[in-house]
């Protein structure tokens, strides 16, 4: 007979976030240490983005949070909830497959500029574009942090890097310009110093219907130190935060701007940098999740309830 010690039955965990629970707490969240450089902007997105899951107060099991590669793109081993990791730009097609497989979970998905508009970028125009449900978060610091800087999509015109060692020469891509033009439903800018504006920012786009990116400008203070000072008060720079309207019947309303008039959106995207900061476009527009559910349904009705399995058959002798 075994001597071996039998163990315990483990003990359920206890149900976190929603109604009638205990509700979600930062330190429910918290799994790892980050492990980036002391004095990098991607722990104030890290801090600000706990602030939002307690806001919204998410059934814990319900959160899902998936990156690509780059320093920025560790972002879900810090926070206790499902996630994944996926390679260089790839992690958007995974989050639209959980999405639209389980309508009930909240998926977010973290990238670096590069992450997001250079390898991924055409996984971004087509998620833009789809409308599929998730908030995409990207940290955008103007340069390929964890490969130890190398210019990147959004890096400016005579950057310094590792590839560029006389300065870049290419034209940077503008982050706003390109989430409009892809489609997206929510985009908006924030500034990691800004932690209050930033948190403001991913609660709006966490509580979007659709498709919402957050560009936040989150300084590499190894690679690319100072970058986004040029908007940051405290360093003496313009912080030119956009004002929406409040259809108040005031005269200053009328300089205020409408989240849902794509023209004056793209007049802001336009602007130089650093540019403005808040909520450049919002509007509601059938999500891919809400198309596919329909669909689903009209199937099941034409064919009488018929399963996943007959459906498929009959497909594949209709493909013949
Ligand atoms: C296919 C592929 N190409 C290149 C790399 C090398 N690589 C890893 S991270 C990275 C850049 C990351 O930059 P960014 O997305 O801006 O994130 P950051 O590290 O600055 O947060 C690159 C080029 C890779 N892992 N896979
Ligand atoms: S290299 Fe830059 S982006 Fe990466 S952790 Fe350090 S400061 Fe942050």
């Amino acid at each position: 007979m075994s001597s071996a010690p039998v163990s315990a039955p483990l003990a359920e965990a206890p149900a976190i976030g929603g109604p009638g629970r205990a509700p979600l707490a930062k330190k429910t969240l918290v799994s790892d240490h980050p492990t980036w450089c002391p004095g990098c902007g991607d722990f104030a997105v890290l801090a600000s983005f706990y602030r939002v899951l307690e806001k919204l107060n998410y059934p814990q099991e319900n959160i899902v949070t998936f990156a690509g590669i780059g320093c920025s793109s560790r972002f879900p081993y810090f926070v206790n909830s499902h996630g994944g990791h996926f390679i260089h730009g790839r992690s958007l097609p995974f989050a639209a497959a959980i999405s639209l497989g389980r309508d009930d979970l909240h998926v977010f998905a973290f990238g670096g500029d590069g992450d997001g508009f250079s390898i991924g970028g055409n996984h971004l125009f087509h998620a833009a574009r789809k409308n599929t449900k998730m908030t995409y978060v990207i940290m955008d610091n103007s340069v390929y942090g964890l490969t130890k800087k190398q210019t990147s999509p959004t890096s400016p015109v005579g950057f310094k890097s590792k590839t560029d060692p006389w300065g870049a020469m290419e034209q940077p891509v503008n982050p706003m310009k390109t989430l409009l033009t892809a489609g997206a439903t929510f985009v908006a800018r924030s500034h990691a110093t800004q932690v209050n504006h930033m948190t403001e920012m991913m609660l709006r786009a966490a509580q979007h219907d659709g498709f919402s990116v957050v560009e936040i400008l989150s300084e590499c203070v190894e690679f690319n130190e100072g970058a986004f000072d040029a908007a940051n008060p405290r360093k003496g720079g313009k912080w030119q935060q956009i004002e929406l309207k409040k259809n108040d019947g005031t005269p200053e309303d009328a300089a205020r701007h409408d989240p849902t008039d794509e023209f004056s959106a793209m007049k802001l995207a336009l602007a130089d940098a650093p540019g403005y900061f808040g909520v450049f476009y919002e509007v509601n527009r059938p999500t891919k999740n809400k198309l596919e559910r329909d669909l689903i349904a009209r199937t099941r009705e034409k064919t009488k309830g018929a399963s996943a399995l007959q459906l498929l058959e009959s497909t594949f002798v209709k493909m013949r």
